[in-house]
């Protein structure tokens, strides 16, 4: 069985989210809330592996501020979001202290947390749940880097010749 695919609400939702971050955090960063209030921040940039925790956080209509994290400017590598992502990368999150980083563990995280009426996902434990962590894995793995890898090599490391 393949994983529930996720509306395109959500998507929508996270993608306009996404664009005002593109457009306004370039000059000063700032935060965004949605509606509600709640614990939850978003630290990302409108990327591929940003998007995938907006779009979760969107389909499952939790409450959550986001802070742009631009990653042409490395702020991703200052010491204080380094202790939210040792690694140094987005999209990661903090719930209330519990931090969360890389975009599988956080879609899993919030998932098995919030997705109590099983809207996107499936129960933990359950055999489909079991097919749902093997295609994220997949992706994790497989698809995601060797995306990333393509796009350097054919974008990026061109234009530093
Ligand atoms: N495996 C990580 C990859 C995260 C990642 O590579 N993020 C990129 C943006 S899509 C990033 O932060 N790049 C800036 C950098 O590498 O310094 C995940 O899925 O979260």
């Amino acid at each position: 069985m393949l994983p529930r695919i996720v509306s395109s609400a959500g998507s929508w939702k996270a993608a306009t989210r996404l664009a005002q971050l593109s457009s306004t955090f370039k000059a000063s960063p700032r935060y965004f809330y949605s509606a509600m209030s709640s614990n939850i921040t978003l630290y990302t940039w409108p990327t591929p592996n940003g998007v995938k925790a907006s779009i979760t956080l969107e389909e499952l209509g939790l409450p959550y501020k986001t802070e742009g994290i631009n990653i042409s400017t490395n702020v991703q590598k200052e010491d204080w979001f380094l202790k939210i992502n040792p690694n140094g990368r987005i999209p990661a999150i903090l719930d209330g202290n519990q931090r969360v980083f890389e975009s599988g563990a956080i879609m899993l995280y919030l998932t098995d947390k919030y997705d109590k009426e099983r809207k996107i996902s499936y129960a933990p434990g359950s055999s489909e749940y079991v097919e749902e962590l093997s295609w994220l894995m997949f992706q994790m793995g497989g698809v995601g880097p060797m995306q990333g890898m393509a796009q350097y090599f054919r974008l990026l490391s061109m234009a530093r010749r």
